[in-house]
């Protein structure tokens, strides 16, 4: 198991190389979470030094949103840019397919929706989150309205779930930036990941579910035998 430094080395390694995917003018999809963050770190330094200029970020959490405000990059919204150019974000599990495993940090929604919302949706990752089956290493983030949160709990324990309600650092539920909760979901295997989604989007007050399906177009993957990038 790579130490914490080298998987620190790792996640900066394969940000900085999808920022080169980034071209001038572009409008920029910013993902969440750590390994998101040095990309946005290097995409702030390309634009401060020239060598990037006219790209505007659209977040997709107020994290993020934190982070690139206080680094001077400028943002913009869905609203006023509907499409966007290229996003660059994490994953917490990625299988062959380059199917998913997202919502670890908690913005599942608005990731979702930039990732549909993206020309070119490429993924960075260190090389532990690579899985032979989505479900082996990571339970499926379930969001959910509060309104009736329960009765969606028992509805994922129905589909064969053990179901963990996300709590906060102080111990109370963790709310979304949206105001919902998060419901981790152990399904364990993953053998129908697509018939599951389907599952999950059918049901009122399931508000989104971290199993990213036909969304990757880009996948970069650093690790101790270098950085890779499929397509
Ligand atoms: C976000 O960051 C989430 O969708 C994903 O779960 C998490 C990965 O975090 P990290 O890059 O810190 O491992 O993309």
């Amino acid at each position: 198991m790579p130490s914490d430094e080298s998987a620190v080395s790792f996640k900066r390694a394969a940000a900085e190389r999808a920022v080169d995917f980034i071209q001038s003018g572009m409008v920029v999809g910013l993902g969440t979470g750590s390994t998101t963050a040095f990309a946005v770190r290097k995409l702030a330094a390309r634009l401060a030094d020239g060598t990037l200029k006219d790209v505007v970020g659209v977040p997709t959490s107020r994290a993020t949103e934190a982070l690139a405000t206080s680094l001077g990059m400028p943002l913009t919204t869905l609203d006023v840019h509907p499409v966007v150019d290229l996003t660059i974000d994490g994953a917490d599990e990625v299988a062959p397919d380059l199917s998913l495993i997202k919502g670890g940090g908690g913005a599942l929604l608005r990731e979702k929706v930039v990732a549909q919302a993206s020309r070119r949706e490429v993924i960075i990752v260190d090389a532990p989150k690579l899985s032979p089956r989505l479900g082996t290493k990571w339970p499926v983030p379930v969001e959910v309205l509060p309104f009736g949160w329960r009765s969606q709990s028992l509805f994922l324990e129905s589909l064969g779930a053990r179901v963990t309600v996300r709590l906060a650092l102080d111990g109370a539920p963790f709310q979304t930036d949206q105001g919902n909760l998060v419901l981790d979901c152990d399904f364990g295997p993953l053998h129908d990941a697509a018939g599951l989604a389907a599952k999950l989007e059918s049901r009122a007050g399931v508000m989104a579910h971290g199993l990213f399906l036909n969304l990757t177009t880009d996948l970069v993957v650093a690790g101790p035998d270098g950085i890779t990038h499929r397509v």
